[in-house]
């Protein structure tokens, strides 16, 4: 195992991968910029390195800085988190480059992986079942058109070099695409200086499914069953939840087992995550991988009792798995929700500024991560995620209120603070929700403010906190 890792991240993944390390006996180094001088994990890493100013581009999107910060504390390896530079290969290269372990998968996988239409190319090879769409990326509008008209509209414009999300257009007719075309190209060159696009059939209102993924550097792989992520905004996952619900437990076998499959194939190691959509009739189509530790690996944490950040160590340090396929059992249900200081009657629009209250929740099974506290400050430069509250219940149903009553206890102020809280409340209680029938259309719907016909609003729920308070003391009644 590593002496020393380099925490190369902020926030409440910095925090919890610290925690792996100091469990493993690894010290621990994390480096910083001038916005998070006092923050939880520069107080708690047995080193802390100052990287730079507050924007990201000059901090922790810095690759020379951190390998810097990396070669002055004698870090061996590098642990990236998620988000900044954790799926950038040409980091993992330099990373190799300057004789730092970087936490991922080897650069030419991670480089593969990250051009979608090339992940899209290898997990056909593989045997994956694919969106119907274009094998290769398409150069022009004509060919568009071809695909599209071959495949059926509605189709879906999505830059090569994007992914999560960014970078894609819904297009509903044929007179719609050649400008669509034109505008995911010219928005792709810009964001991510590649202007390539692929189109595939867009597929409505579908689930969002995930498969846990760990692989060794020997060839060995497990997947760690599903999670469902189709309570999103704008690509952002509100709550997630291991195993995906409401589907058969063949189809759960199946998709996670053509996952491990996939990965494997293309020689991928460490902690991923393999997306793929399923439709109304249980049907799975291959997305994307992701060759990170994810926001929501804690709910597969939770129903296997596997600890992802120990064992992305382990494969980074070169051991072997310590699992087999069969030695994963998945137990109960798990829900995430994520706390973001933002608000849900302004478009989530992020509210910046002091906590002056922070009490997260506590009791059996419920989990929460976080590097917030009384005093802390959000700030406007990073993204807004204050904390992750996950539950565990042996059934679903106990999970959802397990979570709602987690929230309950919640408390979040500060001058001008919101959060993702009230609207978290909404979707857990939607009728279609609580079923687990709903697909990436359910935020949209509630946003709109709509229930589908016949579909009677849940019933109004006990004020959160308790607002009578009665007092019987020993003294006489006057
Ligand atoms: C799609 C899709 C439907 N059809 N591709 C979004 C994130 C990225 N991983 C791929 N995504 C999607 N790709 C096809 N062919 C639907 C999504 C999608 C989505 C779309 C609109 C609103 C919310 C969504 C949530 C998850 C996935």
């Amino acid at each position: 195992m590593f002496e020393k890792v380099l925490i190369a991240n902020r926030g409440e993944i910095a925090l919890r991968v610290l925690r792996a390390c100091r469990e493993l006996g690894v010290r621990t180094a994390v480096v910083y910029s001038t916005a998070d001088a006092d923050s939880a994990p520069v107080r708690l890493a047995d080193e802390a390195v100052l990287i730079g100013p507050a924007p990201s581009k000059r901090s922790y999107l810095n690759a020379a800085a951190i390998v810097e910060a990396a070669r002055q504390v004698g870090a061996q390896a590098v642990h990236p988190g998620y988000g900044f530079l954790s799926e950038d290969a040409d980091f993992a290269e330099i990373c190799a480059d300057n004789g730092l372990v970087f936490i991922g998968p080897p650069p030419q996988v991670m480089a593969a992986l990250a051009d979608k239409s090339s992940a899209r190319a290898l997990m056909r090879r593989a045997g994956l079942p694919l969106p119907p769409g274009s094998v290769s990326p398409v150069p022009t509008a004509a060919q568009a058109a071809e695909v599209a008209a071959e495949v059926g509209y509605p189709v879906i414009v999505k830059a090569a070099a994007g992914g999560g999300g960014r970078g894609m257009t819904v297009v509903r007719s044929a007179a719609e695409l050649s400008r669509a075309y034109a505008r995911t190209r010219a928005a792709a060159q810009a964001a991510f200086g590649d202007d390539r696009v692929y189109v595939e059939r867009y597929l409505t209102d579908a689930r969002h499914v995930e498969v846990q993924l760990l692989c060794d550097s020997h060839g060995a792989g497990v997947h760690l069953g599903t999670r469902d992520c189709s309570v999103q905004r704008r690509h952002q996952k509100l709550v997630e939840e291991a195993p995906a619900p409401a589907l058969s437990a063949a189809t759960l076998d199946s998709i996670a087992e053509t996952a491990l499959r996939g990965a494997l194939e293309v020689g991928f190691t460490g902690a991923g995550t393999m997306e793929f959509l399923v439709d109304a009739e249980e049907r799975f189509h291959f997305l994307e991988i992701n060759c990170r530790i994810q926001v929501e690996h804690p709910v597969t944490e939770m129903i296997t009792g596997i600890d992802l950040v120990h064992e992305q160590l382990h494969i980074a340090a070169g051991l072997p798995l310590r699992w087999r396929q069969e030695d994963i059992r998945l137990h109960g249900v798990a829900v995430e929700c994520r706390v973001n200081a933002e608000d849900p009657d302004r478009g989530f629009a992020p509210t910046p500024g002091r906590l002056d209250r922070f009490v997260p929740p506590g009791g059996p099974f419920t989990r929460v991560d976080t590097h917030g506290h009384a005093g802390y400050v959000v700030g406007p430069h990073y993204d807004s995620l204050l904390a992750k509250v996950a539950v565990w219940a042996p059934d679903r149903e106990l999970a959802l209120n397990r979570l709602e009553r987690a929230l309950d206890e919640f408390v979040v102020t500060g001058p001008g603070m919101r959060t993702t809280i009230p609207f978290v409340r909404r979707v857990l209680d939607d009728a279609a929700f609580r079923k687990g029938r709903h697909g990436t259309s359910l935020v949209d719907r509630l946003l709109a403010g709509d229930q589908p016909a016949g579909t009677a609003a849940p019933p109004p729920r006990a004020a959160p906190h308790p607002r009578t308070v009665l007092t019987a003391t020993e003294e006489e009644p006057r």
